[in-house]
């Protein structure tokens, strides 16, 4: 059936006369503005439409491609996408950069000015959630049919500020009044429900009476591809009460109880878990993860079942990818619905589920593992857990029949945890429902087959590999860094946007001084962009031709920025003691949020700005030696921040970070990495040469036999005297006179209470590399020479390799043509 259907092609009116009439038709009719009365935010928005119209059009384009070649779809399940700005990243994708530009100036108003109007979408918390967002963008420009599917938080990661160097957490309100980012789809709208109890009927479970039942609403996002038609969608759900007030207690008066019940049970769509990497057993956020998996679910089998008669395909048409261990509810939830709704015996479902499922794992921190007590998992979703229970019935009867001489190998790899409180151990069930299970980079993928997955391993060996991270070079350079950008252009053209490996060809040009003069200048500008935003914000100048040296990511222990701390107060003793000697002038920068009930973290950036008040308002330390923390860490920060390091900071405990995208990022933009050999980072040293990255510390195996072996944190104190000094400054409160026992918690974890992330241990060997990196910055063309390779070697991090891996090797999907 076709429709008589016709309408003006955006895509055939990019010039810039047109470009200027579709905005100010936009201002004036969708905005309801003039350009008198308008101000940056209505522009932004009138543009922003602009943009969005010709984004539509290949979305649905792409959509009817997909319905007709009737493709394998992909839906990665997340509950975090750390996506942030759209619009710049729109101009991009589209090639409207200039045009816009140019029609923008024509009427008087600065693009650059415009960007700065959005504010991030920041549904995630850190490395998990950026990966999802680069991920999609991937998926949309290699044309893979695929679909994220997460939660529209009301409130997104807290913005944080620094007060009296303290962090202080706001509410993220990032939903202005327009909302130009999503459509809302009211009419897609599934039931959520929970509670309730069981009823046996013969073979057959039926789940009744539930309770605090919900209504999940889409909102879907445009995911544009690069240079290319293919276009995906995010669909984020937002939770809706089944009634829209109580009626009966609004009758009897009481409006506030009737409007509270609404507001309860919305509850579940309202705030994002600012918790990076702890496992905290909230029931909310139970019912947040299942909130998405069920209308992610049904909202799936809808849409096979518009072109399909029967499920028998369903295992061809659909792969679902679980971000970590988050959405494994989906498991049961699919069970579910194809046994006790769709009618298909356990058996054949069972099989279904476990072509569909593959499962990612991003951390081996066992503080990280999910584990819901079954109590709270039956009270709320009682036929889930009597489903996860008969899964393990079945998976446990199979291992005994397969391993009979290993009776303890039960009780070890059952999926629920017993003795005290007994909990369903959400990893293990993603691993058995799953076909596949990767780690994010080599380190950590074979860390995982010896440590928490151990027994899996053995039980599944075929299931689990290995797909290294990547990031998308559209954001973290194309967008995030034009002045590198042009510069690559001119030497080797544009294609690298889609080929990160033509990257290489860089590797010719490091010995053209010319080549290396504008490598420079490029770093520069970087520096001085972010210099004005470090006077803007904070006041203070930091010098561009210092080097900066940047910690940006989450706080946590394991991640070492007081490993940093130790560094910076190194070298303050040291500039003090040698007033006569030339010091390589460093500016110290560090950006990130603490989970807002991590202490420790916390304790931690309050250090960092304790020690920034002293060392940056000691006149003899002068342009030697900054720090500075720079507040609020944001996706549009970091596009800021990374585009001027000139070293960035990898040092987390071998073995502990699963592989880190940051790093990558670093390097694509030409920082030399100072860093462990922890995840990624081993195939960083691989990628760029071993001459050009600054490696120390243990090893990933050396911290584990130093952990079995005793630790003796203490012995390292008292041979080192620089350590001991720096130590024994923390302890005293040198850098807090106002309160000096403020840091004697911190002290005390290093030196006396055995710290799990051995920093002492690694210590001499950090100060030694950093001794390093002075002499090399010291000799600039060369400094500039390396990172130019480290440019160079970056074609492997590109998140499109990562996604031709994951289609070819995992979801078994390809492109759609169009
Ligand atoms: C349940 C609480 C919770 C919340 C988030 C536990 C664990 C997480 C994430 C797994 C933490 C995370 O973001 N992990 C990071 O994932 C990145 C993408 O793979 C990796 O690059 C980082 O090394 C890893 O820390």
């Amino acid at each position: 059936m076709s429709i008589p259907f016709t309408y003006d092609s955006p895509a055939e009116n990019n010039d810039v006369e047109s470009l200027k009439r579709a905005i100010s038709n936009k201002l004036m009719f969708s905005i309801g503005k003039d350009p008198y009365a308008a101000n940056d935010k209505d522009w932004m928005d009138a543009v922003f439409l602009a943009v969005r119209d010709r984004m539509v059009e290949r979305w649905m384009e792409t959509t009817r491609a997909q319905y007709s070649q009737d493709v394998k779809r992909v839906y990665y399940l997340s509950m975090e996408f750390l996506i942030g700005r759209a619009f710049g990243n729109a101009l991009i994708a589209l090639n409207l950069q200039d045009e816009v530009r140019q029609a923008l100036d024509e009427m008087g108003v600065s693009l650059e000015d415009l960007l700065k109007e959005e504010s991030d979408a920041a549904l995630g918390n850190g490395g998990l959630g950026r990966l999802a967002a680069c991920f999609l963008d991937s998926m949309a420009t290699l044309g893979i049919p695929g679909m994220g599917y997460g939660i529209r938080y009301q409130f997104g990661m807290f913005k944080q500020r620094i007060i009296e160097g303290r962090q202080v957490e706001a509410p993220d309100t990032w939903l202005g009044s327009v909302n130009i980012l999503d459509f809302p789809r009211d009419e897609v709208c599934y039931r959520v429900c929970f509670g309730g109890r069981l009823e046996l009927d013969g073979e057959k479970v039926r789940w009744v009476d539930t309770q605090h039942d919900v209504l999940a609403v889409a909102h879907d996002i445009i995911i544009p591809g690069y240079d290319t038609t293919a276009t995906n969608t995010l669909r984020l759900w937002t939770a809706r009460s089944t009634r829209e007030i109580n009626l009966s207690k609004f009758n009897e008066g009481d409006y506030f109880s009737a409007v509270a019940e609404k507001n309860v049970s919305e509850n579940v769509s309202r705030v994002l878990y600012p918790d990076d990497s702890t496992y905290s057993g909230k029931e909310l956020r139970l019912r947040q993860e299942y909130f998405f998996c069920s209308a992610s679910l049904q909202d799936i089998l809808h849409r096979y079942r518009l072109t399909h008669e029967s499920l028998d395909e369903l295992p061809n048409k659909i792969a679902i990818h679980l971000n970590d261990t988050h959405p494994v509810l989906a498991v049961p939830e699919l069970m579910r619905l194809l046994h006790d709704e769709y009618q298909l015996d356990w058996d054949t479902a069972w099989e279904y589920t476990g072509k569909i499922f593959s499962y990612t794992n991003h951390t081996l921190m066992s503080e990280a593992l999910e584990c819901w007590p079954v109590d709270m998992l039956g009270r709320l979703l009682p036929r889930h857990l009597r489903i996860i229970f008969d899964i393990n019935d079945r998976f446990l009867k199979d291992v005994a029949a397969r391993f009979p001489n290993d009776p303890d190998l039960l009780r070890r790899v059952s999926l629920i945890e017993e003795g005290g409180e007994r909990k369903v151990r959400m990893g293990y069930l993603a691993v058995v429902a799953s076909h596949t299970v990767n780690g994010v980079s080599e380190l950590h993928s074979e860390l995982m087959k010896t440590s928490i997955f151990a027994d899996f391993a053995r039980i599944f060996p075929e299931r689990f590999t290995n797909v290294t991270n990547g990031i998308t070079p559209r954001r973290w350079l194309a967008l995030a860094n034009e002045p590198l950008s042009r510069l690559i252009d001119d030497a080797i053209g544009k294609t690298w946007r889609v080929r990160l490996d033509e990257l290489a060809e860089l590797r010719d040009k490091v010995d053209f001084p010319q080549f290396i003069q504008h490598f420079r200048d490029a770093k520069h500008a970087n520096k001085e962009r972010l210099a004005k935003y470090v006077a803007r914000t904070l006041g203070g100048y930091i010098n561009p031709d210092a080097l900066f040296d940047v910690q940006v990511k989450r706080i946590h222990e394991y991640k070492r920025q007081l490993l940093n701390v130790l560094h910076v107060i190194t070298r303050y003793n040291r500039i003090i003691k040698h007033p006569e000697k030339a010091f390589q002038p460093r500016v110290v920068i560090f950006a990130g949020k603490a989970a807002s009930a991590y202490k420790t973290a916390k304790l931690i950036i309050q250090l960092i700005n304790d020690v920034g008040v002293k060392i940056n308002n000691d006149p003899r330390v002068g342009d030697k030696l900054k720090v500075v923390f720079i507040p609020n860490y944001s996706v549009s920060l970091a596009e800021i921040i990374i585009p001027a390091a000139d070293l960035s900071e990898q040092i987390s405990t071998a073995g502990t970070e699963a592989s880190g995208t940051g790093n990558m990022k670093f390097a694509l933009n030409g920082a030399l990495t100072i860093g462990t050999l922890d995840g990624a980072n081993v195939e960083i040293r691989e990628a760029v040469g071993p001459d050009n990255i600054f490696i120390f510390g243990q090893t990933a195996d050396e911290v584990e036999t130093r952990r079995k072996n005793g630790y003796n944190p203490r012995e390292i104190y008292e041979g080192n005297r620089e350590l001991r000094e720096v130590l024994n400054q923390l302890a005293s409160g040198f850098f807090c006179p106002q309160e000096p026992e403020r840091y004697r918690f911190l002290y005390d974890v290093l030196v006396n209470w055995g710290d799990h992330y051995q920093l002492l241990a690694d210590y001499q060997s950090y100060i030694d590399a950093q001794d390093k990196v002075d002499d090399l910055y010291a000799r600039p063309d060369e400094w500039a020479r390396r990172a130019i390779l480290n440019v160079a070697g970056m074609g492997k991090f590109s998140s499109d390799r990562t996604i031709a891996e994951y289609a070819e090797r995992i979801w078994h999907t390809k492109p759609v043509k169009l």
